[in-house]
């Protein structure tokens, strides 16, 4: 088809692969004769991508909102729950009460069913202990995910994610005595890969962020933002000031704030699951991203409350069919855009000297990715080199 984008997809492709890593990527006919003996895998035509990454996700945390579901259901916003102390404090009472091996089980759970659709790294926030000891357990089982399963892991510290009932209008109390302590602490034993906050009415002010942020900066961790998800106070901006790997929702996001992050680099993570389950009438100002050339990623936001969601896939689709993204942008989304929104150069890519994690997809073509709804095609997953 003449002008059809273009994936950068090679036909009669060759992926070599040595020690985990890629050795050579090109057309079959190309293949240099010293790779020419190795050991072989046709894979008939199929289509090879790079390994999925969800970059945004909360797959730690106890107990589940189904309850909640009803009551908007039944007409209360998203917003009024969160104040009637449900939201994500409810998910707060019961990470607390949680012990780290239930913690596990429950997030396996969700993991095995991203790995199961390609995924090979996932980030996973910290966000509903919301006093130290829980932010550092919640961090501790998301590390932990890694030794269990076949995938790679990305933390990022959220404390700054709402206010626990204990400190109920004492906002600047909790980011003093809590939140900044627990990333001093979460820091100090290295389970921090990069810190987060929600910048958000119902949650903290582009002031007390930025008090957070600059603790990050001191201790030289990276930052990304939960930014214009329900209003616009000006979270985008505030983490381009931070050279913010990411500012992720957006939907509240305007001109001048794509303007903003295309100047700091920072990645506008799309998330139709959240965007989705709250029937959010806004849509991401996709046209002023894609204008301003500020490179988008699409996740799951898997969460118990606004993205009760764990198929990468289909926020694919819904990224396209919500939002008016081309499926080469969403396939970009999860693979090139969605590394370097978590700072990573070696994944996202088919490309030598990057890690071989590959998803080998029982499709034609790559379009068809991001358009069925709930149809899992992959056929293998391979991570680092393994099958
Ligand atoms: N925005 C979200 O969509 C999730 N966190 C956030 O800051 C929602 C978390 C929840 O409702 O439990
Ligand atoms: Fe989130």
């Amino acid at each position: 088809m003449d002008g059809a984008p273009a994936y950068g997809l090679v036909e009669q492709g060759a992926v070599v692969m040595a020690d985990g890593l890629i050795s050579w990527a090109g057309p079959m006919s190309d293949l240099p004769a010293e790779f020419r003996d190795q050991e072989t895998l046709d894979l008939e035509g199929r289509v090879v991508t790079p390994a999925l990454i969800d970059c945004h996700t909360h797959v730690v945390h106890g107990g589940n909102r189904a309850r909640e579901f009803e009551m908007r259901l039944e007409g209360a916003t998203y917003e009024e729950v969160a104040r009637a102390g449900g939201g994500i404090v409810s998910t707060v009472s019961a990470t607390r009460a949680a012990s780290e091996a239930e913690l596990l089980e429950g997030a396996l759970a969700r993991v095995d069913a991203t790995i199961a659709e390609g995924v090979a790294t996932i980030e996973i926030k910290s966000g509903y202990g919301l006093d130290i000891d829980t932010e550092l357990r919640m961090l501790r089982v998301a590390r932990s995910v890694a030794s269990r399963r076949p995938v790679r892991v990305r933390t990022s510290y959220l404390g700054a994610h709402a206010t626990p009932p204990e400190y109920n209008g004492r906002a600047d109390a909790y980011i003093d005595e809590v939140c900044i302590p627990g990333l001093e602490a979460a820091h100090a034993e290295g389970l921090v890969d990069a810190v987060d906050g929600f910048c958000e009415g119902i949650a903290f002010s582009p002031a007390q962020i930025a008090r957070v942020f600059d603790r990050a900066k001191a201790l030289g961790i990276p930052v990304k933002l939960h930014a214009e998800q329900l209003s616009n106070l000006g979270g985008a901006r505030l983490a381009a000031r931070y050279g913010a790997l990411s500012a992720d929702h957006l939907e509240y996001a305007n001109d001048g704030d794509a303007e903003a992050m295309a100047r700091a680099g920072t990645i506008a993570v799309i998330l139709p699951g959240a965007f989705y389950t709250l029937r959010e009438a806004v849509a991401p100002p996709i046209a002023a991203f894609r204008a301003h050339g500020v490179p988008m990623a699409v996740a799951t936001d898997c969460n118990p409350g606004s993205s009760p969601m764990s198929s990468l896939l289909l926020s694919m689709n819904m990224a396209c069919t919500l939002f008016r993204m081309t499926p080469e942008e969403a396939l970009a989304g999860v693979t090139r855009n969605a590394a370097r929104a978590l700072g990573m150069d070696d994944a996202g890519m088919i490309k030598p000297g990057l890690r071989a994690d590959l998803a080998i997809w029982d499709i034609e073509h790559p379009a068809e990715l991001a358009y069925r709804i709930g149809f899992n095609p992959l056929w293998k997953r391979i991570f680092g080199g393994d099958l």
